[in-house]
């Protein structure tokens, strides 16, 4: 749909409007009296959320380039129907396919409380049931006010079970990557990616020292970055996730993927809703199940 056709039906004056400059991405414009955001049609993709008189929370890299069918790096990628690589299929898409494909605005409103909120589906095709042979539908909300929250609900429309795995696989802007500590997963066992799947437990805050990519297992829904540069602290608070997982690439993975640039592993930080490896969801028939996750800001 063209954003002449998208504002037609879904903007909102004072909140909400759609834009598409040359070939790129179709964007959400979101500016209310709380701050900014932009979410990119294809992917269902949140790129940007800047609360009003802060510095912007969620990172974008500066050097993103948008190509059809693949997430730009940043933002908030959504993980579905699997997290990582296919567990069979080494050759289909990493972390699924919904955010490669074009999702549909549905509904957008203006919150009593001067918040916007924006409904997303994402249609199953023939490529995505040969991918996924499974009957479901996909719904993003995203409500953008004095903190931001995305939900994620799948809805069971077959006859048998459904079991995925899945993340909102937030980049979050840090001032200095070695200055941050994640506090809430003290305790917490995590399945640590860089030192070949060993199941750790997390000894005190979270410290970012080099590559780091862990899957906490049944996390406690809160967890809080504690960014003294930026003098903020990041809480983030999941509902149906059983999972948290943190991420950066750090040097040399980060300047490999090409789209970081150089110092960009320096700026952020992945913490993600997720329901990730062991931690998968089943959804009975006809049964819905939502991954949220909510984002408020604090001074230090
Ligand atoms: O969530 C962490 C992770 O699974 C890492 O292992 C790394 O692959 C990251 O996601 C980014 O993946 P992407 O496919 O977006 O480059």
């Amino acid at each position: 749909m063209s954003p002449a056709e998208l504002n037609q039906r879904h903007a909102i004056d004072g909140h909400l409007h759609f834009t598409r400059e040359g070939d790129g991405p179709t964007l959400a414009e979101i500016d209310n009296a709380h701050g900014h955001a932009t979410l990119a049609l294809e992917g269902g993709q949140l790129l940007s959320w800047t609360p009003k008189g802060d510095q912007p929370v969620v990172w974008l890299s500066p050097e993103a380039v948008y190509k059809p069918g693949k997430s730009l790096r940043g933002g908030v990628p959504v993980c579905w129907p699997w997290f990582g690589p296919h567990e069979s299929d080494a050759t289909l898409p990493g972390h699924g396919f919904a955010r490669n494909k074009p999702w549909s605005v549905t509904a957008s409103e203006a919150l009593a409380d001067g918040a916007t909120r924006l409904t997303l589906t994402l249609d199953q095709d023939d490529e995505t049931a040969k991918l996924w042979p499974h009957r479901c539908a996909l719904k993003l909300t995203v409500t953008v006010g004095t903190t931001l929250t995305l939900a994620l609900t799948t809805r069971n429309l077959g006859d048998q079970p459904v079991t995925l795995t899945e993340a909102l696989h937030t980049y979050f802007h840090v001032g200095d990557i070695e200055r941050i500590e994640i506090s809430g997963l003290e305790g917490v066992g995590y399945v640590d990616k860089v030192n070949d799947g060993a199941h750790t437990e997390q000894q005190g805050a979270v410290v970012i020292r080099g590559e780091t990519d862990r899957v906490y297992l049944a996390a406690p829904d809160e967890c809080v970055i504690h960014d003294p540069d930026l003098g903020r602290r990041i809480h983030v608070t999941k509902h149906n996730g059983r999972s948290t997982v943190v991420w950066n690439p750090w040097a040399e993975k980060g300047a490999a993927f090409g789209d970081m640039g150089e110092d960009g592993y320096r700026r952020m930080l992945c913490v993600e809703s997720a329901n990730a490896l062991s931690d998968a969801w089943s959804i009975p028939p006809g049964d819905e199940h939502t991954l949220s996750a909510e984002y408020q800001v604090s001074k230090m």
